[in-house]
């Protein structure tokens, strides 16, 4: 930093640095029909290192947030459309919607008001001409229980891997951005082979270990920006975002396939191999995460019956 230097300026690239790359930075979903103000708190938060996405619109916000996963969402409570207030309670009734935190930014400070959009939905209510950099340090806490506590409830607790729920929302937000960007995306849907013989063979830790191993495996042999999850018990599913194609993905899978089946775990004072069959889908947009989820899993399917070890497309 350069000199003279501005104490939260300095705060923030301290706070930064000790938070270390990698964390996802917080995406705020700024909601307010007056353009300027919003732009002026979208300013604050980027300086912050976040990323604000403004919406004008209540309509649009809501038609945005399945791709943009907000970790909070920052509202107007007055606009013409609609009021805040009904877009909270609109956005509440979704199930992975349950837990945002929804902060109205008001001039208007009286109690009946502040009842109304706590009732209605609403975590907080908070001045609309309060200083920037303040607003910021009254979002951080909430930001970082709320991204906790999701981290607990979308993970696997075995492979540390998004769960199946969450792996369905993630999916659903790369096909809405696949479809925006004109880009592709495949689906693969893994299921380890005769993986009842491991447990029946080796005991139900060794296979839990095994399990370990594949998601491993996947994390470092996937790009940063390719999503894994555990679908099911011995399921996995692999999120390839902006694929150039069907050969591409064929070969990223493959290459993990071949990579996996050397592997050599151990049971008890014995060594052996598990293979696994993968099903594939591309999608350029145009298709639900659950269409896409079923014909990656008939693909699947169908390796399974060409002899397993395989990928199906
Ligand atoms: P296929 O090649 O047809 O997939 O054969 P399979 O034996 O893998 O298929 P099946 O669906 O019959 O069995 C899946 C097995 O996966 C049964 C179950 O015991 C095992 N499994 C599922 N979840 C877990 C887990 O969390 N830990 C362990 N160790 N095993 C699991
Ligand atoms: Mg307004
Ligand atoms: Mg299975
Ligand atoms: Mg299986």
């Amino acid at each position: 930093l350069t000199k003279p230097v501005n104490p939260a300026a300095l705060v923030d690239k301290l706070d930064a640095l000790i938070a270390g790359p990698g964390r996802e930075p917080y995406r705020i979903l700024v909601v307010d029909d007056d353009q300027q103000a919003a732009e002026r708190t979208a300013q604050a938060l980027s300086n912050r290192g976040w990323q604000p996405l403004i919406m004008g619109n209540p309509l649009q916000a809501l038609e945005r947030m399945t791709e943009f996963r907000p970790d909070l969402i920052l509202m107007d409570l007055y606009m013409p459309e609609c009021s805040g207030m009904e877009l909270a309670e609109v956005i509440r009734q979704k199930d992975e919607h349950i837990g945002l935190p929804i902060v109205f930014l008001s001039s208007c400070g009286d109690m009946a008001t502040r009842m109304a959009a706590m009732i209605r939905g609403g975590d907080d209510i908070l001045p609309k001409d309060m200083d920037p950099i303040m607003l910021v340090r009254a979002l951080e806490g909430r930001l970082g229980r709320s991204r906790d506590m999701r981290r607990l409830m979308d993970r696997d607790s075995l492979t540390g891997l998004v769960n199946h729920t969450n792996i369905k929302l993630r999916l659903a937000s790369e096909l809405s951005r696949t479809q925006r960007q004109g880009a592709t995306l495949a689906l693969a849907m893994i299921d380890l082979d005769r993986f009842k013989n491991v447990n029946d063979t080796y005991g139900h830790l060794t296979g839990d270990l095994v399990l370990k191993s594949l998601a491993k495996t996947l994390k470092r042999r996937l790009r940063k920006a390719d999503i894994v999850g555990r679908y099911g018990g011995e399921e996995f599913a692999v999120i390839l975002v902006d694929v150039q194609g069907e050969r591409e993905a064929l070969a990223i899978m493959d290459s993990i396939r071949k990579g996996f089946a050397r592997i050599r775990h151990r049971g008890g004072d014995r060594e052996f191999c598990v293979t696994f069959s993968c099903g594939l889908a591309l999608s350029s947009g145009g298709h639900s995460a659950e269409e896409l989820c079923q014909a990656a899993d008939r693909a699947m399917y169908k390796a399974k019956e060409l002899g397993r070890n395989r990928i199906f497309v």
